[in-house]
Formats: structure tokens, sequence, C-alpha cells
């Protein structure tokens, strides 16, 4: 079905499905109110971050949004990590000082996920501008919305990152809403992967559904930069099943019969399908991964539950930087 071998088709279908049953936990847990403050969910558009952070080493780095869990387990933040901190306890990857929107576990690699939609695409192209000056082969990669896209930090971003011919990779995931404003509303141009012509970049535009079209481009994108040939703009077209936030009312803006469309084009469901007809998995070694994902999940929401809140006298520890 394509060039990959059967232990990396398992693997992305693993890495999607502990995304998607982590974020089903989450929604759980915030209807349980154990999660302090908004909570972004990325059910629906696992693969673009399995796709993409497939190719990416430990000393690669990743820049992320609001809706950025999947993006940190895809990076290898460990479950039990991510809960806690979306939880806000001491043992989550920010010692609970992040939560949600502002997780940062730099020793993975995950430079932080953040509530002001657009400036990750600056810091992302910071970091390629540091790799290049220290003469490394490592990657940047920046995941933002479509909402995003139309900020002008992208503009600043992508012209920069062109001239110096940064190794960035700047995911645009479309998910066709920016809060319940549509895209087709918000953006006078029919696509984001066109414009990256104007900045004198590749641009291209993917099924962001379809986890082996995303890799294959990511594939392409990350050669590319880790070899000098600076950044690439990769729209992924996709979409997000739960409302933009949860606890958010979800049918002012978009209907129940759309949402449902899409629903049907689960990208793990599709990827399931096509394993099992295309004989790149059988059904046994899927339900396994779906089973040890399960244990995996349920182990990281019962640690974060046990686990303590940070100590108020050390709230101003880990906050800045030692000199
Ligand atoms: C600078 C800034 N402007 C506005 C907001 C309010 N806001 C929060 S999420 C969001 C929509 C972002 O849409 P998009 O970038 O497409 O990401 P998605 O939520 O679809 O993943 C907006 C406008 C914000 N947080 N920061």
């Amino acid at each position: 079905m394509n060039s990959l071998n059967h232990d990396q088709l398992l693997a992305l279908y693993r890495q999607m499905q502990v995304i998607r049953q982590c974020e089903e936990a989450l929604a759980k847990s915030h209807q349980r109110a154990l999660i302090p403050g908004a909570c972004h969910l990325y059910i629906g558009q696992e693969a673009v971050a399995a796709g993409v952070c497939a190719h990416l080493r430990d000393d690669d780095v990743v820049f992320s949004t609001h809706r950025g869990h999947g993006h940190a387990l895809a990076k290898g933040v460990p479950p039990r990590q991510l809960v806690a901190e979306v939880f806000g306890r001491a043992t989550g990857c920010s010692r609970g000082r992040g939560g949600s929107m502002h997780l940062f576990a730099p020793e993975f690699g995950m430079m932080g996920t953040s509530g002001i939609v657009g400036p990750c695409i600056i810091q992302g192209t910071g970091a390629g501008y540091s790799f290049k000056l220290m003469k490394t082969d490592r990657v940047s990669v920046v995941f933002f919305g479509d909402g995003a896209a139309n900020n002008g930090a992208f503009h600043e971003a992508l012209n920069m990152a062109s001239i110096w011919k940064l190794p960035v990779l700047f995911v645009c995931e479309n998910n066709h809403y920016a809060t319940e404003v549509a895209f087709t509303y918000a953006c006078g141009s029919p696509t984001v992967a066109q414009r990256a012509g104007g900045y004198g970049m590749p641009g291209v535009q993917v099924d962001g559904n379809d986890v082996l079209a995303v890799h294959a481009a990511a594939d392409e994108a990350v050669q590319r930069a880790r070899t000098g040939g600076g950044p690439t703009l990769i729209e992924c077209l996709t979409y997000r099943i739960r409302p933009h936030c949860e606890g958010m009312q979800d049918f002012g803006y978009r209907t129940r019969e759309e949402v449902e469309q899409w629903k049907a084009r689960c990208p793990i469901a599709g990827f399931r399908q096509s394993l099992l007809s295309s004989g790149g998995a059988t059904e046994a070694e899927l339900a396994s991964i779906d089973a040890e994902v399960k244990e995996l999940i349920t182990d990281a929401v019962q640690f974060a539950e046990a686990s303590p809140w940070p100590d108020p006298a050390t709230a101003a520890e880990h906050v800045f930087a030692e000199a």
C-alpha cells in the first residue's frame, strides 16, 4: 500500500489511537470537573500529528497552539505527564504550571502550546534560525490552525524563513473553522497552501485525515529542511469533531449533518480499514494495540487524579530559566 514497513504502519496506527483515547478520556475528565481552564480537543485531527511527528528526532522541536495535546503526545510526552499537566498537578510535564493551553516539555522537544493564536509560528521560526546558526541539521515544526494563518505572525514568519532558508515545517491544520468562523468566510484565498508561492517556498495541500498522505508530505519537507533546502508550508485539510472547546455550544455555526459526514471520514477508522484490506495488519494486531493503549490511558488518568497539586510555596519556582 506504500513504502512503509509493517512496524511503521502499526506505529502510525498506535500513535493515532494514543491521541484519540487520551482526548476521549480528557473529554470525560472535563465533565468530571478535573480540568481547570479551557480544554480544546484534537479528536478528528490525529493523522496530522502522527504523520508529521513520525519523522522527527528527539532533538527536533515542535511549537503548538491551544489545541496541542496531540502534538505533545506525538512528540513523545508520556500520557501520564500530559494528563497530569492538563489536570494542573505537580507531576505534569510543566509541574502543573501550564495546563492544557501552556504545556511545555522541552526535554521532549515539545516547546509549548499557547492560548495566544499566531505567535507560535514566529517562535518556531526562531528555533529554525537558531538551528541554522548552530550549523545543526535539527528541524523545527510549527502546528497552527486556519484561523492563525490570517494572523500577521504567519506573514512575518514565512517570509523570514524563506529568505534565510530556515529548517522549518509550517503545518496548517485547516479544520475549516476558527472557533465559529468558517474558513471560506474568513479567508480571501481558497487555500492556505497556495500562499506559499508568495513567499517563495514550496506549498502542498494534503488530505489531513489520511495519515499516509500527511506522512509522505512531511517526509519530503523534513528532508528538505534537514539538508539545507529551507521551509515548506503543508496545509492539512481536516475537521474537529468536538466543539471548539469543551462545554461550548456547537450548532450555531455548523450543522449536525456536516459533523456526521466528517465523523464518517474518521482518520483512524479509515486507516484501520485500509490496513486490514491491504493485508498491512491483522485484526488481532490492531485489537491488541487498541487494548494496550486503553490500559496506557486508563493508567495515565488514574495517575493524574491521584497526583498532588503543586505546593503553593513553590509557585515562583520553575517559572523562569536560571541565569
Ligand atoms: C491573538 C488571538 N486572537 C484571538 C484569540 C481567540 N481565539 C482563541 S482560539 C481561536 C480560533 C483559532 O482558530 P484556528 O487557528 O483555526 O485553530 P482551531 O481552534 O481551529 O484549532 C481564536 C480566534 C486568541 N486566543 N488569540
